[in-house]
């Protein structure tokens, strides 16, 4: 499984989440500095909080739900700014908790099938690359399956990854039968000890429905050689879409099935509160979040970390 605890490059992951999230931690930090400049919390300045979070995309009832715990709390009492970072920390900490669960490899699966999905620029390949690093370096036996046969430099931009990590990848040339290639590559992953197959997949084909069949096709190819697999339905969703995302993970959920997200680019976005309202929502698991484009800039995602940074709370040593 991803070692959520590995302390190899926690520090430097700590500033780059920092860093990634800078522009959602920035929004809301102005907007509370001018909020709390009255010491005192009235009604106005809980309504205008709840204005805030809902700007951060963190969805309309939990941001009701959060400010009128607050009030309840704290209505006509002294407040500082810290104060409210540490409670609005806590409560989104709480709602994310349940759905900050790490991928989980498991060696029995032999190999483990991972089917990777999400509209063109999502951030698939990248994220495969990624995540094929992070195991390797654990030392999993990765495999990679180029299943974007619908563009050559979709192909050429997977195989880049894997020459420079040295993973194994199977591709087909440009136009050539998606399903038939991922049929092929879990055969041969099978006979030669794999650990875990990673499949890249097309995010446009000539129209939706004609890359919902493709996909569809893909996952009854694989459970015609092996009824448990895929093993994870990983939907890639670009962050900076911002309530785009929801309508994504309601079609792929419908026509695919998914079974967690990966948010990517929350670097260029103020709206990451968007994960809140998105895994409540669609009862989905992040898995991992991207804030920038190398290898580094993806890890698993944790509910304390991702909470505090977002609210700009310092994160703690350890
Ligand atoms: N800033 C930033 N850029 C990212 C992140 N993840 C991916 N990208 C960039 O987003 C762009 C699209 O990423 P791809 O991995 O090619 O996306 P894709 O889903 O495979 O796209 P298609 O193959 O067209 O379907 C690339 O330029 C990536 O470098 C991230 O977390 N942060
Ligand atoms: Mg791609």
């Amino acid at each position: 499984m991803i070692d959520t605890n590995a302390t190899l490059e926690k520090n430097g992951w700590w500033s780059r989440l920092k860093q990634g999230l800078r522009k959602s931690s920035d929004k809301l930090n102005d907007g509370l500095k001018t909020l709390f400049i009255r010491k005192k919390l009235d009604i106005e300045t809980i309504e205008e909080l709840e204005e805030l979070l809902i700007l951060s995309d963190i969805g309309v009832e939990t941001a009701a739900k959060f400010t009128s715990k607050l009030a309840k709390e704290k209505l006509d009492k002294d407040v500082t700014i810290e104060e409210v970072k540490q409670f609005l920390a806590t409560q989104i900490e709480t709602e994310l908790t349940p759905y900050a669960v790490p991928l989980t490899i498991s060696k029995q699966h032999c190999p483990h099938v991972i089917l990777v999905i999400g509209v063109n620029g999502s951030g698939k390949t990248t994220t495969i690359g990624k995540l094929g690093k992070l195991w390797r370096d654990q030392g999993l036996k990765v495999e990679f399956v180029a299943g974007d046969t619908f563009r050559a430099a979709a192909v050429e931009q997977l195989q880049v990854w894997a020459t420079r990590l040295g993973i194994p990848i199977a591709t087909t040339q440009a136009g050539g039968d998606a399903a038939g290639l991922v049929y092929n590559a879990l055969e041969s992953a099978k006979k030669n000890g794999c650990d875990v197959l990673i499949i890249d997949t097309a995010g446009r084909l000539h129209n939706k429905a004609g890359l919902m069949d493709e996909l569809k096709k893909i996952v009854r190819v694989l459970k015609k050689l092996d009824a448990h697999t895929p093993h994870d339905v990983l939907l890639v969703l670009d962050a900076t879409t911002g309530q785009n995302a929801h309508l994504q993970t309601q079609t792929f959920k419908e026509m695919i099935g998914v079974t967690g997200l990966v948010l990517t680019k929350l670097d260029g976005t103020a709206k990451g509160g968007v994960i809140v309202s998105l895994t409540k929502k669609h009862n989905l698991p992040v898995h991992a979040i991207g804030v920038g484009e190398s290898a580094e800039d993806l890890r698993p995602f944790t509910a304390k970390d991702f909470a505090n940074t977002l609210v700009g709370l310092e994160l703690e040593e350890g």
